[in-house]
């Protein structure tokens, strides 16, 4: 299946593009190649991972006939590259994260993105999310503790909330001689929120370089695109201007995903709080739903279901 999706023969060799530089790093340096292929594969499992959340978000939403899909399609590979690879985590979990890295998403409405990526990660079963915004669920639109989800460590849905959390785990954890790193997740409209930009202060203030924060950099929020409903202008320099270490990234390329979650990492620990500027296209990997805010918070019908999921590959099999 691995094989289908990236178009390797039966051996693991590439029939497309990059067949010329397999052909020759097998021949003349094999131990090159080893690496090559090792890459190759694990980058083809990280994507088929992604594309079964993808398919995952749109049933959940669909079934719930509610939710926010556009968003969480769009967040599907960050999601699946720190759940699946950047971040020390234990699926058994255990709410004060003692020794683990933590992530707090603050754009709670996104919620289908995290209950995937949670359930495909082992918190729980897969089978659950078919609850998903139905009555006496656990996985209840905007995420919520008194639920007793595993891997969901704060309430969020009311913007702006999240990275003053982040925060005060990530004081916590250098309080308690950690050495782990604390992500957060920050829609672009939810800077629109003015406690954001408090934290954004108070973390340079309080030297808090064990965060990492990642604006989803979409462009679109609930009725309009950003520039229209309010323009952030320049988020990148924005940060900078505040004093966190500042990167950029395409979050629908797994490859770059992958490299600046760890350039961050690797910059942690200087004395100031690094943000990730993270361009998606929201609704990817939807045709239809792409690049276009009127499905932020719109369910797919039946008909458009179908659309969808002929779109995303079923790689893991379906809950
Ligand atoms: C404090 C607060 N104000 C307003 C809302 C309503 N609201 C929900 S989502 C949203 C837009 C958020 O935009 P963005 O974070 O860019 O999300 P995207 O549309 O990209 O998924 C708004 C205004 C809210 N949830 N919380
Ligand atoms: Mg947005």
């Amino acid at each position: 299946m691995l094989a289908n999706l990236l178009n390797l023969n039966q051996d693991g060799f590439c029939i497309e593009k990059d067949c010329t530089f397999a052909a020759q790093h097998r021949r003349f340096e094999p131990e090159r190649y080893k690496k090559f292929k090792k890459n190759i594969i694990f980058m083809a499992e990280l994507t088929s991972i992604s594309a079964q959340i993808r398919r995952d978000i749109v049933r959940m939403v669909h079934g719930a006939n509610s939710g926010h899909p556009g968003g969480s399609l769009g967040c599907a590979d960050f999601f699946t590259a720190l759940y699946f690879n950047v971040m020390n985590h234990n699926p058994a979990f255990n709410m004060n994260a003692t020794n683990e890295d933590v992530f707090f998403l603050s754009n709670g409405h996104i919620s289908p993105v995290f209950y995937s990526a949670l359930a495909r990660s082992g918190y729980f079963d897969i089978k659950e999310l078919a609850t998903f915004r139905k009555i006496n669920s656990r996985l209840q639109g905007h995420p919520a503790t008194h639920e007793h989800l595993p891997g969901i460590r704060v309430a969020s849905g009311s913007l702006g909330q999240g990275m003053s959390v982040a925060i005060g785990a990530a004081l916590t954890k250098k309080l308690n001689g950690e050495s782990s790193t604390v992500y957060s997740l920050h829609g672009d409209g939810e800077l629109d929120e003015g406690q954001i930009w408090e934290a954004i202060m108070f973390a340079v203030h309080h030297k808090v370089d064990n965060l990492i924060s990642t604006i989803d950099w979409n462009h679109q929020q609930i009725d309009g695109t950003t520039e229209k409903v309010m323009d952030h202008g320049d988020l990148r320099r924005k940060f900078e201007a505040f004093g966190w270490i500042t990167l950029e990234m395409n979050g629908n390329d797994m490859s770059q995903v992958l490299e600046t979650l760890k350039a961050a990492k690797s910059l942690t620990g200087q004395g100031k709080p690094i943000a990730i500027m993270m361009h998606t296209i929201m609704g990817k990997g939807v045709d239809f739903m792409e690049n276009d805010h009127n499905w932020h918070g719109v369910a797919p019908n039946d008909e458009q279901l179908a659309k969808a999921l002929a779109q995303l590959p079923e790689t893991l099999g379906d809950y």
